[in-house]
């Protein structure tokens, strides 16, 4: 019977022609724009036959059933359902881009690894970067150590070194692992809170657990609320061992140092970013990347051998300890750079899969138990993640030498291996690859005697000496913040107990930080200081290198003057301020009150990169506001670029405003005339202001 229902065919309008440019090019900000026409070609299914329609389902008359018949559909729906893999169970969410390593300075009397031969030699390089405990769509700005993951392709096998930005870490022995990450995430009860340590199961643990007391300072302080990824450093926690081509064994600690300088936000500015903009720390690497600006990391390692292992205050095998810089200096060796963003995140930054155990001939592990326990885990997370064996297949994961073995078969198989022998011994002709004595990796071979028990050694008894040592290395300003993350997360627990038993391990820290948190909390009296398993020592000096506000660049290099700007405002200002932050090696965003932009007094255009209510100042490094009488009037009218104006203040943030603007400072709290403000009266002062940017920040206005 003939279907006479009226036909109307939706089609979709991907093929008009319209010129649909990147926001973010399109707005001139650097780059080209990427998104490049492409040659049209027929839509196919996964298995390559052509679609004619993308936009109806098959059916059996105009209004009558779809038709599982329709492969097209079928196989489209059946690829969607299955889109999403497990994510990560700890450092789900995170960021990663490429780039290379190239070692400056050869260190073949100490390894073997082919990498470290000469000078100049370069390797392809994979970094992930993370935050630990939220899920895969949480903030970026929650307090919490952030993972710095790092995949050398070089040409003897894949070199990972999956690293943290904190050079300790939680716990000594890696039994405790699940419990120490059920602890931080969210509770098995209610399913919150998400991303954060600040609740009771996890303070619980940590009261319970007297070796975290040194990585809880480095969590509390400023290390956790990172401005960007450009601005951390890297570690690689544990002690590895180089060997030598006469097989000597040197231990090596790994350092990444970024060239861009260290940088964290405030805690107010971390919880405003977080609702801002939780995508904070992959936009500005993606920026970064997508500019040219590409980060930079010194690789430098701590080199020692036995006689120093032994007489080292603390045991080398622990990974709740450092060596200080000052006992055992970095010694510079390679720079990492990062230059080239994914082409797709899921293939690349969701599906690489990092391993402890990928090690290169001339590395090899020590008995550090956390690391022991690593080289299990990291395998065997990658199965059940990516599905089977074979996720060496996948290209991100794939060694870029050669490589020859027997392995075959398995889920999502990819290669295809020729010839008869899979296995050896074998006679054939063709026999395939065998073991290479002279170049494969050899385990250093120590001695090892003693009888099999579940044990914690003695020499991993001090749980308090290197947190002192960590406390008192930093700035005051720093230490108020340490302990006012302190109060913070305690006061988000509400069992007392636990607050109290928190706060009893401190003492055994440093008096004063234990009654800063004990005023905080409001405690009527200090809780009797924990006893520790073994007295800590209080004669380790401070060390420069453990604050972040010492080791600031000094320079705007790499950072983002937010201004604002309304009609009228004089456009040499402007230009100046552009130019003397282009100089710095900075970049401008251009806030308006409409993002459509304004109109300069001769009568220019100039676009808005954001408009006001959507770039508060807390995503900037410093900021200008530019505006005239009306202008000012104007914004003084809108809530938020008054917040702007406020919480630059309140942040310490350098800020320079025209002299119209101060008006949008004048009010009672705000103190124009503070340090670190600029009145620009004129272009000749857009330099002295860059100039002042490069602190950063302006501490003194904040009681620094
Ligand atoms: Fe871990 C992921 C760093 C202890 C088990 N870890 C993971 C990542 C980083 C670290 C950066 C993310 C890698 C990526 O971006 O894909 N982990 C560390 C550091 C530790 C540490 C610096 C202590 C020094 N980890 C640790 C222990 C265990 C694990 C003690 C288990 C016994 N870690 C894992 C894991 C993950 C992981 C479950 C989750 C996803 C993955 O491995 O690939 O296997």
């Amino acid at each position: 019977m003939p279907d006479d229902t009226p036909l109307y065919r939706p089609t979709a309008d991907t093929q008009s022609g319209h010129d649909t440019t990147d926001r973010y090019t399109k707005r001139g900000v650097g780059g080209e724009t990427h998104q490049q026409a492409e040659e049209a070609v027929s839509l196919t299914t996964a298995q390559g036959a052509p679609i004619s329609d993308n936009q109806n389902t098959l059916r059996a008359g105009a209004r009558g059933p779809a038709l599982m018949e329709d492969f097209a559909m079928r196989e489209k729906i059946f690829h969607f359902d299955h889109e999403r893999i497990p994510e990560r169970v700890v450092h789900a969410r995170g960021y990663g881009a490429h780039g290379y390593f190239e070692v400056t300075d050869a260190l073949a009397e100490i390894t073997s690894a082919h990498l470290f031969q000469k000078a100049g030699t370069r390797v392809p390089a994979f970094v992930r970067f993370s935050t630990v405990a939220g899920n895969k769509g949480s903030a970026d700005l929650a307090r919490d150590v952030r993972g710095f993951a790092v995949k050398l392709y070089t040409e003897e096998g894949n070199w990972d070194i999956v690293g943290n930005n904190i050079p300790v870490f939680f716990i000594q022995d890696p039994i405790k692992f699940p419990d120490l990450i059920h602890s931080v995430k969210d509770e098995p009860d209610r399913g919150f809170p998400q991303a954060q340590s600040a609740h009771d199961n996890f303070w619980d643990f940590i009261s319970l657990m007297p070796e975290s007391m040194h990585m809880v300072m480095w969590q509390m302080s400023d290390r956790t609320i990172p401005r960007s990824f450009r601005f951390m450093e890297g570690f690689g926690v544990h002690s590895f061992r180089f060997i030598n081509a006469e097989g000597k064994s040197t231990f090596v600690k790994f350092h990444w140092k970024p060239r861009q300088g260290l940088q964290s936000v405030l805690w107010d500015e971390a919880v405003k970013i977080n609702g801002a903009d939780p995508d904070y720390h992959r936009r500005d690497l993606w920026k970064a990347i997508e500019t040219g600006d590409y980060p930079e990391w010194d690789l430098a390692v701590q080199l020692f051998d036995d006689d120093f292992a032994d007489s080292f205050d603390f045991d080398i095998l622990d990974p709740t300890k450092i060596i200080p810089e000052e006992e055992v200096p970095l010694r510079v060796v390679g720079r990492l750079v990062l230059n080239r963003n994914v082409d797709n995140f899921f293939a690349e930054t969701e599906q690489v899969a990092f391993c402890t155990q990928n090690i290169v001939p001339g590395v090899d592990f020590t008995n550090d138990p956390l690391l022991q326990g690593r080289n299990f885990s990291y395998l065997d997370t990658q199965l059940k993640r990516l599905g089977g064996p074979n996720f060496t297949h996948i290209p991100i994961n794939a060694p870029r030498c050669p490589m020859h073995h027997f392995q075959q078969d398995g889920h999502m198989q990819m290669h295809g291996p020729k010839g008869r022998a899979n296995y050896e011994p074998n006679s054939w002709a063709k026999g395939g690859p065998r073991a290479d004595a002279t170049r494969g990796h050899r385990s250093f071979p120590e001695p090892i005697e003693g009888s099999k028990r579940k044990l914690r050694p003695e020499s991993f008894a001090d749980h308090y000496s290197q947190a002192r040592q960590f406390y008192i290395s930093q700035t005051s300003v720093e230490q108020a913040h340490l302990a006012d993350a302190l109060v913070f997360e305690l006061s988000k627990v509400e069992a007392i107990a636990i607050r109290e038993r928190v706060v009893a391990h401190l003492p055994n820290i440093d008096q004063d930080l234990a009654r800063k948190v004990a005023d905080g909390l409001g405690m009527q009296s200090m809780p009797p200081a924990h006893a520790p398993a073994m007295a800590p020592k209080t004669e380790l000096p401070p060390s420069d290198a453990l604050s972040i506000i010492r080791k600031g660049p000094g320079s705007f290099r790499g950072r983002v003057l937010g201004v604002v700007m309304t009609d009228r405002i004089e456009d040499t200002l402007l230009d100046a301020l552009i130019a003397a932050t282009e100089e710095a090696g900075g970049k401008v965003v251009l806030i308006a009150p409409a993002v459509g932009g304004i109109t300069t007094i001769a009568g220019r255009h100039i676009a808005a990169y954001e408009k006001i209510d959507g770039a508060p100042s807390v995503l900037f490094d410093a900021v200008a506001i530019l505006a005239d009488d009306a202008g000012a009037a104007e914004l003084g009218g809108m809530h938020p670029a008054r917040c702007f104006a406020a919480d630059a203040l309140a942040h310490g943030k350098f800020i320079a405003l025209s002299a119209e603007a101060v008006s949008l400072l004048n009010a009672p709290g705000r103190e124009p005339t503070a340090q670190g403000i600029h009145i620009l009266s004129g272009p000749q002062d857009a330099p002295a202001f860059l100039e002042a940017c490069g602190a950063l920040r302006c501490w003194e206005r904040l009681g620094g």
